[in-house]
């Protein structure tokens, strides 16, 4: 094997975590049968690690039914599993009922001993009695009504007949999986077999697409979707940012769908393929170059190239000015990126337009594909984390001295105490950072956060920050 391996103080005691952390070398990164990355990724953590991941009923509820408006959403387990409920991804959507109400079974100890079926249902027809314009509801299990085996299938499919709406019960009690991916894998499944092609409206779809895996992050969609309507297509669905349970049901009327989460959300690109025979293909909706060649791919499915190009050509030369203007300010600043996995590869390609390097990136939950497309877009000497944990983290940024870090909360007051300027990849500084606009946004938020005079009062890690002029732009 001709990769280099990097060992971090950090993991003396800690061996097992060898295997997920390697170097980019001269022979690029694939097995000698050419098929995978050789990073270890997608398996269980060490019990005493110190892991930032998350559980399946996180992954299922808080990244892909979670987004969807106008369903009450409801918790099926113990008030702490809802307590985090909303407020911590802003997956944004136009519906005043989105992230407003927190619904939970609030399993106490007498329900755990004699079960909590009855309580769910009473829970389902008391929310929809409550709330009767919700358009159905989307119920989440948890470890503890899952190992006491309550039959939540059988008290949807009761509730449904009851409220005459729709009832979508989720397996995906946390203990399931390794990581919050395998909820989103429950997530994709159980809405493709409860939901999609339950209702099939007549009309023209020839030139209908659904955007698959992305969350209308502080708006994302705004961005991207009027420069794929410019180019003469229509968005019937998206998966799952912004998205009402009615379009849901309608999507594998869809021509195309477009990938952009490959993480989260190819598996419903698979079984529509499958069952309705829907291609799709993978983009990237962040950068200059991806996003245009995300939508001259798409344009090329409905022979709409012509109008593509114009609308590209358009949108550049509308942000192209500011892009220089970052690009001069940011210039040679050595990045590392951390975030759950398709982000720690979409962005070194947008890093490098704008005159940086990606020095480390590293995943929580990413598996062998995501691994493979960093090595593909890092340089040589790029250092590859899968599933990093606080003190690797630290090492890291002591060791490495990147001039940004880009990540999410958990990480942000590590990187602020350690000196090292951050953005926020997760939630956005300001967002959104999406399409050809989002990236001017983007450029913004990291040149605020590396020229922040707050850097001159350093004493333990110096640096001269000249004045912040992105006011100018
Ligand atoms: Fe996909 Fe996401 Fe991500 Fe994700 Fe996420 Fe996210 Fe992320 Mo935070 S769906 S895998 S589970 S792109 S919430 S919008 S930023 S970790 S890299």
């Amino acid at each position: 094997m001709s990769i280099d391996s990097i060992e971090l103080k950090c993991n003396e005691t800690l061996p097992d975590r060898a295997i997920h952390i390697a170097v980019k070398g001269p022979e690029g990164c694939q097995r000698g049968d050419g098929s995978s990355c050789f990073i270890a990724s997608n398996v269980a953590t060490t019990p005493g690690d110190m892991t930032e991941r998350g559980c399946t009923y996180a992954g299922c509820r808080g990244v892909v039914g979670g987004p969807v408006k106008d369903v009450i959403q409801l918790t099926h387990g113990p008030i702490g599993c809802a307590f985090f409920s909303w407020g911590y991804r802003p997956h944004l959507a136009d519906s005043d009922f989105h992230m407003k109400y927190t619904f939970v079974s609030d399993m106490n100890e007498s329900n755990i001993v004699f079960g909590g079926e009855k309580k769910l249902l009473q829970c389902i027809i008391e929310a929809s009695q409550e709330f009767p314009d919700a358009k159905g509801v989307f119920i989440y299990n948890t470890c503890s009504t899952a190992l006491i085996g309550d039959d939540g299938k059988d008290v949807a499919k009761e509730a449904m007949e009851i409220i005459g709406k729709p009832v979508v019960f989720f397996d995906c009690e946390g203990f399931r999986g390794v990581s919050q991916s395998q909820g989103h894998h429950v997530g994709n499944e159980t809405i493709f077999k409860e939901l999609v092609g339950s209702e099939d409206p007549e009309g023209d779809f020839s030139r209908s697409i659904n955007i698959i895996g992305d969350y209308n992050i502080k708006n994302d969609t705004r961005t991207f979707e009027p420069l794929f309507e410019a180019m003469g297509v229509n968005i019937l669905t998206r998966f799952t940012g912004n998205v009402s349970v009615n379009e849901l049901k309608i999507m594998h009327k869809a021509a195309l769908n477009v990938v952009h989460c490959q993480r989260s959300a190819t598996y419903i690109a698979d079984m529509m393929q499958a069952k309705y025979n829907t291609p799709y293909i993978n983009v990237t909706l962040f950068g200059l170059e991806a996003m245009s060649q995300a939508l001259r791919d798409t344009a090329a499915h409905f022979g709409l190239e012509d109008r593509a190009e114009q609308v590209i050509e358009q949108e550049l030369a509308k942000i192209m000015p500011k892009i220089e203007y970052f690009r001069e300010r940011l210039q040679g600043k050595r990045v590392f990126i951390y975030q759950g996995a398709p982000r720690a590869w979409h962005w070194i390609e947008l890093l490098r337009e704008l005159g940086m390097e990606t020095i480390a990136a590293a995943t929580t939950f990413g598996h062998d594909d995501d691994y493979q497309k960093i090595f593909e877009r890092i340089q040589e000497g790029g250092i590859m984390i899968d599933n990093p944990n606080v003190p690797e983290l630290e090492e890291i940024l002591h060791v490495q001295k990147p001039d940004l870090f880009i990540s999410g909360n958990k990480e942000k007051y590590v990187a602020y105490k350690m000196g090292v300027p951050f953005v926020n990849g997760h939630t956005y500084d300001t967002g959104p950072y999406a399409g050809f606009s989002g990236m001017v946004n983007f450029a913004r938020d990291i040149e605020r956060a590396l020229y922040s005079p707050v850097w001159n009062l350093l004493k333990t890690r110096a640096r001269s920050a000249p004045v912040l002029q992105s006011q100018a732009v």
